[in-house]
């Protein structure tokens, strides 16, 4: 029997191509955008990042489709309704970034609490005059973090934060107490913002949390407090939240991500002095992404092979095809 046809939108290692191989056969692997095109067509099945955008303009282009496998825990470049309508099941990689997010936003927390890009640049220009002294930075234990999103990422900072000694509180839909996590507070978003020195976003991105910080959530902020966002770009009103840091309305903020990815080059964010600008790295060890890799090719060859992948997000479309 001839093996379903995937494209590979991501480069694999060899051992974890090989084994792919076995099952699947790759129509093109890496992530050349023509070379993905040409081949989507035929394609039963799609590995590729959760940053490869996939409307439903580019799914009709794909009649064969039966999965989309996304490396990465969000899927917002999915047209979720679209790829249901289809039947073709959408599968994620969730859990195993967890940890590499969380740490990522830790040390977020503590390059703001100790100011750490400042001092450094301090250590190359003024220390030899001594004058003025290194900043200071501020104790983490006893400050308030608020943590927008209270799922596995969200948690996963909220233990790390709780062993600093840092009071979290948090804002979700769902605020059942987690074990091990009943410390922590949930709030209303209003409050949360009004009462935390840090605020933390770790939603998924969705029509319900498109600018879910904008102007006036801004304003609700202390003037002392800062912005992390490690989720996704658009989940931040942009515009909004430069004129807040010029303005001085908050102290700063640390952006793994922005709206768009990559910037462009005048992008005014990349200019602020209270701002910290990642280039999207929240899940980027060696480890996690290793672990990312694998499942999403787990996922892609369950489904394809006829088998309950890992990770679904559209389980009901797996169901329908056993009906
Ligand atoms: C990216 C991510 O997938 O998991 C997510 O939702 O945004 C990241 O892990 C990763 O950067 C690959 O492009």
């Amino acid at each position: 029997m001839s093996k379903p046809l995937a494209v590979i939108a991501i480069d694999l290692p060899a051992g974890l191509l090989e084994d792919l191989r076995r099952s699947v056969h790759p129509l093109v692997t890496g992530g050349d955008p023509a070379a993905v095109a040409e081949a989507l067509p035929r394609a039963e099945g799609i590995l590729c990042s959760a940053l490869f955008p996939l409307p439903a303009t580019v799914l009709q282009t794909a009649p064969n489709l039966r999965v989309i496998s996304n490396f990465g825990v969000g899927y917002n470049n999915v047209d979720l309704a679209a790829a249901t309508a289809r039947g073709i099941a959408v599968c994620n990689t969730p859990g195993v970034l967890s940890g590499a997010v969380a740490d990522l936003t830790m040390a977020l927390v503590l390059a703001i609490a100790r100011r750490l890009f400042a001092n450094a640049t301090y250590a190359r220009g003024g220390w030899a005059r001594r004058e003025p002294p290194p900043p200071l930075g501020w104790d983490l234990a006893g400050k308030v973090l608020g943590i927008v999103g209270f799922g596995r990422i969200g948690q996963a900072v909220a233990q790390r934060a709780r062993a600093f000694g840092m009071e979290v509180v948090y804002h979700d839909l769902v605020s059942a107490p987690v074990e091990g996590l009943e410390a922590c507070v949930p709030l209303p978003l209003d409050e949360l913002l009004e009462r935390a020195d840090v605020v933390s976003l770790h939603v998924n991105l969705d029509p319900s949390t498109h600018h879910l910080i904008g102007a006036r959530e801004l304003e609700r902020m202390k003037p002392t407090a800062w912005l992390i966002n490690t989720s996704r770009g658009q989940v931040v009103d942009q515009a909004a939240l430069t004129a807040a840091l010029r303005e001085g309305r908050i102290a700063g903020a640390a952006l793994d991500v922005l709206d768009p990815e990559p910037p462009a080059p005048d992008e005014p964010l990349l200019a602020l002095e209270n701002v910290i600008v990642l280039p999207h790295i929240g899940s980027a060890t060696v480890e996690t992404r290793a672990a990312m890799r694998d499942l999403a090719v787990r996922n892609l060859v369950a489904v394809l092979t006829g088998r309950t992948p890992p990770s679904c997000v559209n389980p009901a479309v797996l169901a329908a095809r056993t009906r």
